[in-house]
């Protein structure tokens, strides 16, 4: 038995989940720690899909006439189940994805902020009130559940994404249909048991409470994802992953006049002001572009600094990219975790290597740990010098490479670098000047869905909504009003007069 495999069952037996009904040929789960096969799963058919599809819209029909706050209670005591099993979970993501454990439990947190913040909104999904236009009339809006929610997610936050979305779903009524990422298939079989169980724990207090097919999940390839992605009975999809995925997965929805909720790459970009905090800067940047081994899609990947303070901030960085911990991620004091797979480390080195025929010098970017697995895929993290913003950093390569190029006149200046990527995500200033700081936030400044002063690009808070413009795909999801992507909206004019006044002055009588 192999370290990931033993972890595995410690993490199993401590969440009760028994495999064997999911075992199967068509999926492989494989630790990225060490590069062993942990488990081969089943996938669903088409067939299975589409069943499932209807079964959550027969559940849907009745979830929606559950009143709301009912709806959160379910959300609630799904938290408390996640709080109680935490550290399974949080491992769990650690063995699957290859997340250090502090990186593990913070995705599990972020589980149960969301559920936290679905809880507080089941009871305040409020509509307006409007003034109308004529006597004895009033005007409403009412927010309405849409149906069944499709959620896509990646492998690199295999819980959280999911968690983000079927919260805030499951609250505004509708059901969910989860197809997660062909590489992260055990962690989306956990989170399902543990909010089957929670339901079963809830209908058991009160029968009938939440009607089965409620919440489903679908293992497979691209073809499950397709059914759902087809389905007119899914009116909401909501995908996190590549710009290329999200590209298809947008027009096949819109051709059915469908909603998509697309997360999709993002490019993200530091600009540093001479008046910058330099040390605070240095540590940001450490874990925005290196942490979750540059597999965030909020990770940091160009920076761009002023000529006066380039030298004395790079040398920092070098010396701090030489030595963070690059390790297992379930051993104490590992900064950096592995890549997810062979074809990350090669697209890495890809990256790197258009980026030398580009002018760029590069520190690091080497593979290490090979001690740890033949198929296992560690690498320090790229610092990389380039001339200027040349095309290598036009794309997102999901691995930390971090792109430095210097830049010489006003935080405009630096601002018109950062935008002039198709990417629109995340983004970050580091400065002490007021004006460079609500320059950046200005309409003129950063073109991104999250501009951030004096902190990373990654990391957010669930609090706010989260998603990004260009080809991040404009969705929003998480918290603010991001809720509202997963209702339908309805406008109420009500006459309570004995007249029949037309807006508009019309004339027409009869
Ligand atoms: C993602 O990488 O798909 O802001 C989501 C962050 C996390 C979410 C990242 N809260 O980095």
């Amino acid at each position: 038995m192999t370290q990931s495999t033993q972890r595995l069952n410690d993490i199993l037996k401590a969440l009760a989940l028994d495999l064997k009904p999911f075992a199967g040929q068509d999926i492989t789960s494989r630790s990225p720690a060490d590069g062993v096969t942990l488990a081969v799963l089943k996938a669903h058919s088409a067939q299975q899909a589409q069943d499932a599809i209807a079964a959550a819209h027969q559940a849907y029909l009745q979830w929606r006439t559950v009143p709301a706050p009912v709806r959160g209670e379910l959300v609630r005591r799904f938290g408390q189940t996640l709080r109680q099993h935490k550290a399974a979970l949080g491992a769990l993501v650690s063995v699957e994805a290859g997340k250090i454990t502090s990186e593990g439990l913070g995705e599990v947190q972020e589980m149960i902020d969301i559920c936290d913040f679905a809880v507080g909104l089941s009871r305040q999904l409020h509509g307006l009130t409007i003034a109308s236009e004529r006597p004895g009339h009033r005007m409403m809006e009412t927010w309405h559940p849409m149906g069944v929610v499709g959620i896509i997610s990646a492998f690199n936050f295999p819980v959280a994404v999911w968690c983000w979305n079927s919260a805030l779903a499951l609250v505004c009524g509708d059901a969910v249909v989860w197809k997660p990422s062909e590489k992260t298939p055990l962690t989306a079989v956990a989170c399902q048991h543990l909010l089957e169980q929670t339901i079963a724990a809830f209908n058991q207090e009160q029968p009938g409470a939440v009607p089965e097919g409620l919440a489903q999940l679908l293992i497979g390839a691209r073809e499950v994802g397709e059914v759902l992605v087809d389905s007119p009975l899914v009116p909401v999809v909501s995908a996190t992953g590549s710009t290329r995925m999200g590209r298809q997965v947008g027009v096949k929805v819109a051709e059915r006049f469908g909603r998509s909720i697309l997360e999709l790459g993002g490019n993200n970009a530091m600009i540093v002001t001479p008046s910058a905090d330099l040390e605070l800067a240095a540590r940001a940047i450490t874990f925005a572009a290196v942490g979750t081994a540059g597999q965030r899609c909020t990770t940091l990947r160009r920076l761009i600094v002023h000529k006066s303070v380039a030298e004395q901030l790079v040398a920092r960085l070098e010396k701090i990219y030489g030595s963070v911990t690059v390790g297992d991620p379930l051993t104490d004091g590992t900064l950096v975790g592995p890549l997810i797979d062979k074809a990350s480390f090669e697209g890495m080195q890809a990256a790197l290597a258009q980026a030398k025929q580009e002018g760029g010098t590069i520190i690091g970017g080497q593979r290490e740990r090979e001690d740890l697995g033949q198929d296992a895929y560690y690498v320090r993290p790229a610092l990389v010098k380039m001339p200027a913003q040349t095309k290598v950093m036009e794309h997102e390569t999901f691995a930390p490479i971090l792109y430095i190029v210097t830049y010489e006149g006003s935080a405009e200046d630096a601002i018109a670098v950062q935008n002039a990527v198709p990417q629109g995500l995340s983004s970050a200033i580091f400065t002490s000047d007021l004006r460079d700081a609500e320059r950046f936030m200005s309409p003129a400044g950063s073109d991104c869905g999250i501009a951030n002063v004096n902190i990373g690009t990654s990391g957010a808070e669930i609090g706010g909504a989260f998603g990004g413009e260009k080809e991040t795909g404009g969705g929003r999801e998480s918290g603010s009003d991001a809720w509202k992507g997963y209702m339908r909206r309805a406008t109420n004019t009500i006459n309570y007069s004995g007249a029949l006044p037309l807006a508009q002055g019309v004339r027409f009588d009869v």
